[in-house]
This record gives C-alpha cells, structure tokens and sequence, in this order.
C-alpha cells in the first residue's frame, strides 16, 4: 500500500508528492473511508462540548477538555466531536494513537473471541496469566523488544513502567551491594519503619525539564512544570542539566559539542558527588513535555559510558519517543550504544506499558514487583495486531517520508515567516518548533482547531507534531495549508 511512495527515489532531499496548492484526492490507503479534509460546523468547543462539560463539572474536573469526541464517527488520522465537526488529528491523544481511529484491522480482531474473552475476563496476571499470555508476549512485545533485552515487565501506564524500572533498579543495586546474600534481619525489621538499612537512601538522576509521570516516585525525576509538582513532597534526587543546543544543528556544531560536553561533565559530577548514592539514570531520547529538546548520539554514549563506569543503571523513557514515531522503532537504535540500556521503558502509542530489560533486573525473589493486573492482555493483543500492521504496510518506512516532508515544509515555513516560526527541529514525524512567546503558540493551537487541525504545544512556546503513524504528505498539506492562513494572519497583525 506504501509502495507508491516507497519508489520514490531516497534523495534524503524535499520529497514533493503532492502539489502544495492542490488538496489531496487520495485519502489514507489504510482509510478508504476517511474524510478529504477537515470539517467545521460550528466554533469548538461547540454547544454540545459544552453542555457536556457542565455535566461533567458534576463529578469530575473538565477545565482541560479540549471537546468532546465522538469516537465512532473518527475516522483515520481524523477525529470528530459532538458538534460535527471533523478535525486532522495531530496530536493524537497526548501522542498515543499509532495506526488511526476505528482502524479496519482492530475492528476485526477485536470481534474474535480471543479478544471477547480478555475483554470480560480480565486476568490478574501475575497470579493466573491466561494459557496463551506466554505466546502473546512473544507475538507481541518481544516482536518488536530493543537489541539485547529479552525479558518484559509489563504495567499499567508510562507513569506505572517507570515508577516499577526505579523499583527494580533499586532491588538490583542492593543485591548487588549485598553480593546476593540474603536480607539480613535488621533489613527486614527496619524497612516496616521506612527506615535504613532496609528502606535505603538512593537516588535516581533525572534532567532538568524532564518528563516521567506524575506518580509518587516518578514525580521527583519530573522537572518539566511547577504545576505537576507543586503540593507534593518530593525525594532530595540530583538534576542535570539536558543539553540546551542551537538548531539547526548542522550549523552549530562546535558548540553544541562544548555544550553536550559541559551536561556530560555535570552528570559525571552529580553522580560521583551527591549526598545519596545514584542508582540509576532516567533520559527521555528527545525531552518531549519539557519542550522537544534534543541531544546527539555523542551525548547519549557519553551518558552510557558514565552510567557504566558508576554502575548507575541506564534507563532511556522512551514513553512517547517508541513506536516508530522517530522512523526507527526505538528512539535509542538512532545512537548506536556499544552496550544496550539497562531498562527501555514504553507506553502511549504501544498501548500497552512496562519495560524491557535484560534479567539482571529480575528481582532476586519473586513477588516484589508486583500488583493487581500486572498490566493487561487486551493491550498487548491490541499491540499484537498493531505491530503486524506496522510490518506489513511498511509503516516505518511511511514515517520517515512524511517527517521528512514535514521537516522541509516546516522549515520553508521558518523562512516565510523568521519573526514567527523557529527551531524546526526532530526526526521522523517527532518533530517541533519553536514561537517566540507562549501567548503566539497558544494562538496558532487555537488558531488550527478553529480551522480543523488538533495540534498541542510543549515547552514554554513550542509546538509539538505528533501525527498517527498512518499519517500521509497528504495530511501533512493539510496541515500546511491551515497552518499558512494561520501565520499570514499574525503576521498581519
Ligand atoms: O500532563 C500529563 O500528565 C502528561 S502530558 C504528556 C504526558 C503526560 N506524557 C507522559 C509520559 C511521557 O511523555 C514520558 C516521556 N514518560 C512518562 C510519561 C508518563 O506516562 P503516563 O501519562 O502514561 O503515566
């Protein structure tokens, strides 16, 4: 189905297969069904979204509700609200849908009775896995499970996974300190009053402006906002600073060498010097609530040289960097590390969550990393259907041609309007740019719904693509076009 571009020839260059100024007649291949274009019928949130909303403000909190949708009439790349409007979706429910509302192929497994039967049988999984959970792993998360790690902790959300990779980095760094003897009687005693030896001070390292979740453990590697933490105690766990570079970064290379340096030699220091011992250290591949902030391989083997020779556990977050977004199914396969990371941790667009990691981080007794579900088969087997679909469509190939032509049409956009548009920066359809204040990115987000395109910021004045995997150059026009009305109007201002 992608063949027709698959032919194209690999220039690595702009790949124009749709005039700019004529609108697609060729909907998703996936999506026969799916609409040309965007629908707008009334203002959004229209009265029915908001007539909702205040039902909604009976029992739970609204204020972040962008509309509501209507999910059965959400085609594609495409999603629709109770007003009838018909929105490009871009964003994708925080950046989590991989091939596309009421996808034809999810439709019909999920009337199997394989599917029927998890749906209402749902399993406590660590206690009575159902018979087919062994070959469902291995259909589903081992099919697609970063080089050198082979086994699979599987949870419930992003915040889950990583709250559960700490956990299990700390077990692991206290074996190993305790060289495999078992827990001593003061361990035992001590960690029912939350106190040392058995509840041990250690730490995990984190960067500034990072995103892990808002759980209880997570929260404190979290620096992304002041809103998420506010309120909340928080563990003393050291910070680095994340590489703050000059885009475009073909064109400032010396530079931004000394600055992935200075982060490295900061990392370096926070772990030899804190006053709690590091653990482990947590890194988002690109920093993507904190702003899509980018780092180069040389940094991240600088990081896994410094966690290796510490024996700092290396745990890469790729929650919303995995799935192919970046072209390549993991975020870190674009680094070449000599030695895998310790923990890969995943979520959003794989549906399912956890992390993959190698069985040195298999608690040394069973039961300690554990709860209720232990994560879901419904996921995983909606997971199974994806991946296949992800192969058999060539879909990553897919991704690295539409980023490539939003990239370029991005950057055009950054010449025709330098006082609005910055930073073009990413790969693969992960991609940003930057405003110059976070009032004029608010504006054009607002300004794109109006006109039928779901768009999201992140940072303080970016604004973050985050496109279905399905996502064609044709919807990228789309795009393209609603994102000029929009600029021509500020620029008008
Ligand atoms: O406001 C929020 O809670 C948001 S908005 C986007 C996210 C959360 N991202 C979730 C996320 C992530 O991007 C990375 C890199 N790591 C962990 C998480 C946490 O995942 P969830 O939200 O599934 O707990």
């Amino acid at each position: 189905m992608f063949t027709k571009i698959l032919h194209q020839p690999k220039t690595g260059t702009l790949i124009r297969y749709y005039s700019k100024t004529v609108l697609p007649q060729t909907p998703c291949p996936e999506f026969p069904g799916e609409y040309r274009e965007p629908i707008i019928k009334t203002v959004i949130p229209g009265p029915q979204s908001l007539e909702l909303q205040k039902k909604l403000n009976q029992y739970q909190d609204p204020r972040a509700t962008h509309f509501f949708a209507d999910y059965s009439n959400s085609r594609g790349n495409y999603i629709a609200d109770v007003d009838g409007n018909i929105l490009l979706d871009l964003y994708c429910q925080i950046a989590s849908i991989p091939i596309g509302y009421n996808n034809p192929e999810l439709i019909k497994a999920a009337k199997s009775d394989k599917w029927i039967s998890t749906i209402i049988n749902r399993p406590s999984l660590g206690v009575l896995p159902p018979k087919d959970w062994p070959a469902l792993i291995q259909n589903s998360f081992m099919q697609v499970a970063p080089k050198g790690l082979k086994n699979v902790f599987t949870a419930m959300c992003g915040s889950c996974a990583n709250e559960c990779a700490y956990k299990a980095v700390f077990m692991h760094y206290q074996h190993i300190k305790r060289g495999g003897a078992p827990f001593s009687e003061e361990e035992l005693q001590s960690c029912m009053k939350n106190q040392a030896p058995g509840s041990p001070a250690l730490s995990i390292l984190s960067f500034k402006k990072a995103f892990h979740g808002r759980t209880f453990g997570t929260l404190s590697t979290t620096r992304s906002k002041a809103i998420h933490k506010l309120d909340i105690p928080a563990f003393d766990w050291p910070a680095a600073s994340f590489p703050d570079l000059k885009y475009p970064l073909e064109q400032h290379e010396k530079e931004n060498r000394q600055e992935e340096d200075r982060c490295l030699a900061e990392v370096e220091k926070l772990i030899k010097t804190w006053h709690i011992p590091v653990a482990g250290l947590i890194v988002e591949p690109i920093q993507a609530e904190g702003g899509d902030n980018w780092a180069s391989p040389y940094f991240f083997q600088g990081l896994r040289e410094i966690t290796l020779k510490h024996n700092v556990s290396f745990i890469v977050d790729e929650v919303q960097t995995g799935m192919g977004v970046t072209g390549k199914f993991w975020a870190h396969e674009h680094w070449n590390l000599t030695t895998p990371p310790d923990i890969v941790t995943f979520s959003k667009k794989m549906q399912a969550a956890g992390f993959y990691h190698n069985i040195n981080y298999r608690p040394s007794e069973s039961y300690r990393n554990f709860n209720t579900w232990m994560g879901d088969p419904l996921r995983a087997l909606e997971l199974e259907v994806v991946i296949e679909q992800i192969k058999k469509n060539h879909i990553l190939e897919n991704v690295t041609v539409t980023g490539k032509y939003l990239k370029n049409g991005l950057t055009d956009f950054q010449k025709k309007y330098p006082k609005l548009v910055s930073n073009v920066r990413g790969v693969g359809t992960f991609l940003a740019f930057d405003f110059p204040t976070p009032a004029i990115r608010d504006q054009v987000v607002a300004s794109l719904r109006a006109k039928g395109v779901e768009t999201g910021g992140c940072g303080n004045n970016a604004i973050r693509m985050r496109p279905m995997l399905i996502c064609q150059p044709s919807h990228i026009n789309i795009f393209f076009d609603r994102f000029d009305a929009t600029l021509k109007e500020l620029a008008n201002k």
